[in-house]
């Protein structure tokens, strides 16, 4: 049984960190979509430098939940026909267990390096501008995808999909392309399409089957469901 799993900011909700739509998608008075752009980096990079920075810090602050426990133990059941693809940049399926995890949007933990390219480890603030641990330029960016940005992975992701027998979305409001468009490639390729999120997404009538109510809940007994 091949499944594929995306997860959305809904995932680590009951973890403390707050999703782009609850929020209704403000932080600071800016609206996420205008503060996760390659524009707004150029035109202001400390305002994004903070937004970034302070969610790197608010890490330390937050701990995995049963959904995401949930998930790890799938992978150690079915190890690689399990594909795990997020589109959060936190590390909680990490710290949750998860070994696979493909964070299409990038992650927190980690830089990208505008001068060569490279993406490197990195815990600690951007805003003071550090030199790339590799080419010494300073020139290091949060390494995330932002609007208008090519997502990470996705040839390996389209190719999952493509081979899946199961889709599971989880805590996603499906408002963002091109990860809002995988339930319906894994259907038109013989998937099945499960939806597990608190309410009704935007796609929620492109899946087989939709089950409402918290993550925290709903995983753990869908996990148990899949391998009994
Ligand atoms: C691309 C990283 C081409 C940053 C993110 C016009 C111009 C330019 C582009 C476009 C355009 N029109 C459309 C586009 C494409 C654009 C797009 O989709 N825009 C939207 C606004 C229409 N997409 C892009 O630009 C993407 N790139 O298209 O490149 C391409 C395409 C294909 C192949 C190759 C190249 C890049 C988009 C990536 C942007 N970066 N994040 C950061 O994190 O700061 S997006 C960000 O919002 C998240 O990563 C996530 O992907 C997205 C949506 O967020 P969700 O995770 O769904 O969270 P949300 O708050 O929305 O929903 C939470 C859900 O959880 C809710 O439904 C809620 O009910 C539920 N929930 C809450 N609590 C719980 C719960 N569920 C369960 N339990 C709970 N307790």
């Amino acid at each position: 049984m091949k499944v594929v799993v995306l997860t959305g900011a809904g995932i680590s909700a009951e973890s403390g960190v707050p999703t782009f739509r609850d929020a209704d998608g403000l932080w600071e008075g800016h609206r996420v979509e205008d503060v996760a752009t390659p524009e707004a980096y150029d035109a202001q990079p400390m305002v994004v430098h903070r937004f970034y920075d302070a969610r790197r810090t608010a890490l330390a602050a937050v701990e995995p939940n049963p959904a995401h426990l949930a998930l790890a133990r799938l992978e150690e059941h079915l190890g690689d026909d399990l594909l795990l693809v997020t589109q959060n940049i936190d590390d909680l399926h990490e710290r949750g267990g998860s070994t696979r995890v493909l964070h299409m949007h990038g992650e927190l933990r980690s830089a990208l390096c505008r001068a060569c390219r490279s993406r490197v480890p990195w815990t600690e603030d951007l805003g003071d501008f550090p030199p790339c641990p590799r080419c010494g330029v300073a020139e290091l960016r949060p390494d995330v995808v932002w609007f208008g940005e090519v997502p990470y992975g996705m040839d390996e992701i389209q190719d999952a999909l493509a081979e899946a027998d199961l889709f599971v979305s989880i805590g996603t409001s499906g408002a963002v392309y091109p990860a809002a468009g995988f339930v319906q490639y894994a259907g038109r390729n013989g998937a099945r399409t499960l939806e597990l999120n608190l309410v009704p997404s935007e796609g929620t009538h492109l899946f087989d089957e939709a089950r409402h109510g918290p993550a925290g809940q709903l995983v753990p007994a869908w996990a148990d469901e899949l391998l009994r």
